[in-house]
């Protein structure tokens, strides 16, 4: 248990090197926070907001944020999920993603959950992986190790691992076969339950805006088009536009018209195939900045 601290600037804990960092600062900077002095310090205070970022070890922010030192923190739910924090999750961010699986030596004799029965599993994770374990009936014991856990194995410190996974690379390297997933993860925003003023849960819900806008414009699209005048109504049903098309005229040509809507991205090209078999042409495409509904 870590000691509550009295701030009174809205506290965001972020890792302070690794991984979600880079995405992190990213994400916010996208949303319009600025710092001055990142790295140079522990606590960065944004230039335009009442806010101040704590930068910590991942393993150290579901706990920061449970005891209120920290209101908020962005972090990966397999640490959040490890740590049995109670805290909630505000919002599930789609960076940092991977999975907590299982390994084991490719020509060894484990091949399915049950032959990890009185084994020794190597992991970071060794309450997720015990409750997965215990779940299935199963009861190894754990070998608690914080990094290189993939090398366990070879110097006969472990019979299998459980570790993060993202390409497979790490494990395939080490000679070790992938059997099965205990959790998926990704970066969470989680909030403390401790109780906030209203100056801090207004700017929570300003913070929530702003990230589901930016959520929304990464995955769309602004497009702008030329096409016959006669081609609308089957590019209007082509477009699963959020609202009507902005359709304008054309100085000085009747026969054509410039159409400006939004597209999801994921369905960008099979969109644009369409529209030039409607006959559209000229199409730009721009990224959009942030998107209020
Ligand atoms: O210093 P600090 O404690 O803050 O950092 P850390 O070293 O504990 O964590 P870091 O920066 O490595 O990871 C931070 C978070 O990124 C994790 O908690 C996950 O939520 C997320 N994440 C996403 C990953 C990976 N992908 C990942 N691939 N974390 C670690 N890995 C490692 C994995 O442990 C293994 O060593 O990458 C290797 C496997 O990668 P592949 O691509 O070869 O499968
Ligand atoms: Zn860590």
């Amino acid at each position: 248990m870590i000691a509550s601290t009295e701030h009174t600037s809205l506290r965001i804990a972020i890792q302070k090197s690794g991984r979600l960092t880079d995405k992190t600062l990213d994400l916010l900077k996208g949303i319009g926070f600025r710092f001055d002095d990142y790295k140079r310090n522990l606590i960065v205070k944004a230039r335009n907001f009442d806010v101040e970022l704590l930068l910590l070890r991942d393993d150290d922010i579901p706990e920061y944020v449970q005891d209120g030192v920290c209101d908020l923190g962005f972090v990966g739910a397999n640490e959040r999920a490890e740590k049995e924090a109670d805290i909630k999750v505000l919002r599930k961010l789609d960076y940092g993603i991977c999975r907590l699986a299982v390994a084991a030596p490719v020509n060894g004799s484990i091949k399915t959950v049950k032959d990890l029965e009185g084994k020794r599993v190597a992991t970071s994770y060794p309450v997720l992986t015990k409750n997965y374990l215990a779940e299935h009936g199963v009861q190894a014991k754990m070998v608690e190790i914080s990094g290189a856990v993939e090398i366990t194995p070879r110097l006969g410190v472990a019979d299998a691992v459980a570790d993060l996974v993202s390409t497979g690379g790490t494990l395939k390297a080490n000679g070790l076969k992938e059997l099965f997933t205990i959790f998926e993860s990704e970066t969470e925003l989680i909030q403390t339950n401790r109780p906030l003023d209203e100056a801090k849960a207004s700017l929570i819900d300003k913070l929530l805006l702003r990230i589901d806008s930016h959520k929304t414009a990464q995955k769309s699209r602004y497009i702008m088009m030329n096409a016959p005048r006669t081609a609308l109504s089957t590019i209007q049903g082509i477009v699963p536009a959020m609202q009507s098309p902005t359709v304008v005229n054309l100085a000085g040509d009747d026969e054509n018209i410039a159409i400006h809507t939004v597209i999801p991205y994921d369905q960008f090209w099979v969109i644009m195939e369409k529209l030039k078999d409607a006959g559209a042409h000229d199409i730009v495409v721009l990224p959009i900045e942030s998107m209020i509904l």
